[in-house]
């Protein structure tokens, strides 16, 4: 038997939506979550076919058919650099996603998920009242309605200061959506901060050993936090015991394999990736490019499986002292 889900991304444009699907499981094959490696999770792309009725057997050859696929699509525009998302309709992927490793017991019992991931231009949900409004009105019921029909739903953010963006407003009143209204059905929300190697361009080879502590990771999520008017809707949807939230970071362009820095070029104007010069193609890309942490939204959504780079409002409530290391924690107090 398995399970069939919806996930939701929300977020403003260009926060990085299409960009953690688009690395989800090239992050997950290249082991670059946060859970143990002994999970050997996997999530293979399938068409909308296989997701309605995966026991047919023309489902099963359909599976085989990868060739046209979306996702694929998706993972090229991203190889080059990127293109935004079209803000004439919404975007489904489908995926097939599985625990093959041997798990404590209860993770055991997880059955393989189907799941049906919906991406939107960021006009559609989370839209910028300074930008040109992209997304028709009907588009934007459709999104507010499959929102409401959601299992998960994951909310993109960049890792910037956004108090004074064009979209903050829009994202409050979207959370203040999800908290009280009755016919919202997400057991899960996780607000995935992106382009989390931006923040340790100047750390050089250094780089990947600070963004791989979740201390850190904390840390920064503190920061992002405080004193975030947007994010009280999101305690009230946690407090009405509907859903659980997280809050969690990632960055698509990652840290670049063997050398450790951030995986962007600082000699480009533009955050680009980077390539060996004359390697023409994909290739070119992935030869140094290893995303950070982008299965960890889609499997926490699919799976409810918590890791080490996972907060809930209490552990980021928490005094800095209370968060220090187990150890310190529980060493007896002095007489
Ligand atoms: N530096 C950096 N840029 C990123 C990252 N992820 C995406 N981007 C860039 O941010 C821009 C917007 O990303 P996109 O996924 O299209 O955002 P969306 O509108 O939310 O779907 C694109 O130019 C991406 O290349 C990241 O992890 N780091
Ligand atoms: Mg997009």
């Amino acid at each position: 038997m398995t399970q069939k889900l919806t996930l939701c991304l929300v977020g403003p444009r260009g926060g990085g939506k299409s960009a953690a699907l688009a690395t989800f499981t090239d992050c997950i094959v290249q082991n670059a979550h946060g859970y143990p490696a002994e999970l050997r999770p996997a999530a293979q792309s399938i068409t909308r076919a296989a997701f309605h009725g995966l026991d047919s057997e023309a489902s099963r050859l359909d599976i085989l058919d990868a060739g046209a696929d979306e996702y694929q699509r998706l993972r090229g525009d991203f190889a080059e650099g990127g293109a935004p998302t079209d803000a004439t309709r919404l975007h489904e992927y489908f995926f097939r996603m599985t625990l093959n490793g041997e798990a404590s017991p209860p993770l055991a019992e997880r059955k393989p998920a189907l799941a049906r991931i919906i991406d939107a231009a960021g006009a559609a949900s989370i839209a910028d009242e300074t930008a040109p409004q992209e997304a028709s009105r009907e588009l934007r019921d459709d999104f507010v309605k499959r929102l409401a029909e959601a299992d998960a739903i994951i909310l993109v953010l960049p890792m910037t200061r956004f108090e004074d963006s064009g979209w903050v407003g829009n994202l409050a009143r979207l959370i203040e959506r999800l908290a009280f209204a009755a016919d919202c059905r997400a057991k899960r929300v996780v607000v995935a901060f992106s382009h989390y190697e931006r923040l340790f361009v100047r750390l050089g080879p250094s780089a990947f050993t600070y963004a791989c502590d979740p201390a850190v990771a904390l840390h920064v999520l503190r920061g992002a936090l405080r004193a975030s008017s947007w994010s009280d809707g999101l305690r009230a949807v946690e407090a009405s015991g509907r859903a659980a939230v997280r809050f969690t970071v990632f960055s698509a362009h990652g840290f670049v394999k063997g050398f450790q820095n951030p995986n962007i070029d600082p000699h480009i104007r533009v955050d680009q990736r980077f390539r060996r010069a004359g390697v023409d193609g994909r290739r070119g890309f992935n030869e140094f490019w290893r995303p950070f942490l982008t299965a960890d939204p889609f499997l926490y959504a699919a799976f409810d499986l918590e890791n080490a780079f996972m907060f809930s409002f209490a552990q980021i409530d928490a005094s800095t002292l209370a968060g220090r290391s187990p150890s310190m924690r529980n060493s007896p107090p002095s007489p």
